[in-house]
């Protein structure tokens, strides 16, 4: 839910990245914060294993632009992606804003994203959200795998109905980083818009 500063002209907004594990969700928070620009980034927390798993989130504050003389700050949010840590998970989208749900292309992790998005929306289920009713984008990382999945049986399976913005990415070569992000941020401010 977007929180508005009157007195400091402030709307702060919740993204959260979410999707199976090992799909790339912290590499785009680290990317992010290696090209944003100083004044526009705060501080980037990770809570992570000793393999750098994420062990509770990533946190990324980042100041997109004014609009209406209000400034907006977008909080990113990456999920722990392995399974067992769902109690997690749930915590971290309290409040949310918007998701993009970042889906890792190799075809033996078909199944680990279709769960993954089942999760998501169980998960939204227990703040009485309907994934329909959130902000929502689909980053397909990891395209360079030279057995990337068709992106077109990638859609059949997360987005049979053809309703789900969704773009390619190498995360890890900062490819299609930015794009889920301004994509959901514009859907995020539009939503709020309407609400006004
Ligand atoms: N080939 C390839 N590897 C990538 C890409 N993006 C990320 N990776 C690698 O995938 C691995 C996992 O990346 P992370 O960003 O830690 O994945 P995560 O989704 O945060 O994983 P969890 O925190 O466990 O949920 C790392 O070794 C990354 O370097 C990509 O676009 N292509
Ligand atoms: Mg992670």
């Amino acid at each position: 839910m977007s929180t508005i500063n009157f007195s400091a002209r402030e709307i702060n907004f919740k993204i959260v990245y979410y999707g199976p594990g090992l799909s790339g969700k912290t590499t785009n928070l680290k990317k992010i914060y290696e090209q944003v620009p100083a004044e526009s980034k705060g501080e980037m927390v990770s809570l992570a294993t000793e393999d750098e798993r994420t062990l509770f989130f990533d946190f990324l504050p980042l100041d997109l632009g004014k609009v209406n003389g209000f400034k907006t700050r977008f909080h990113l949010y990456t999920v722990p992606g392995q399974v067992f840590y769902n109690s997690s998970r749930k915590l971290i989208l309290r409040g949310v804003d918007g998701v993009v749900f970042v889906a890792d292309s190799s075809p033996a992790r078909l199944r680990a994203n279709a769960e993954s998005l089942r999760n998501l929306r169980e998960n939204l289920l227990e703040y009485n959200l309907r994934l329909s009713e959130v902000p929502f984008v689909i980053q397909a990382n990891k395209r360079d795998l030279e057995d990337a999945i068709d992106m077109d049986m990638l859609k059949r399976v997360l987005d049979p109905q053809g309703k789900v913005p969704f773009f390619e990415a190498v995360a890890a070569d900062f490819d299609g980083v930015f794009e889920p992000l301004r994509a959901v941020a514009t859907m995020v401010l539009e939503k709020l818009a309407q609400k006004a």
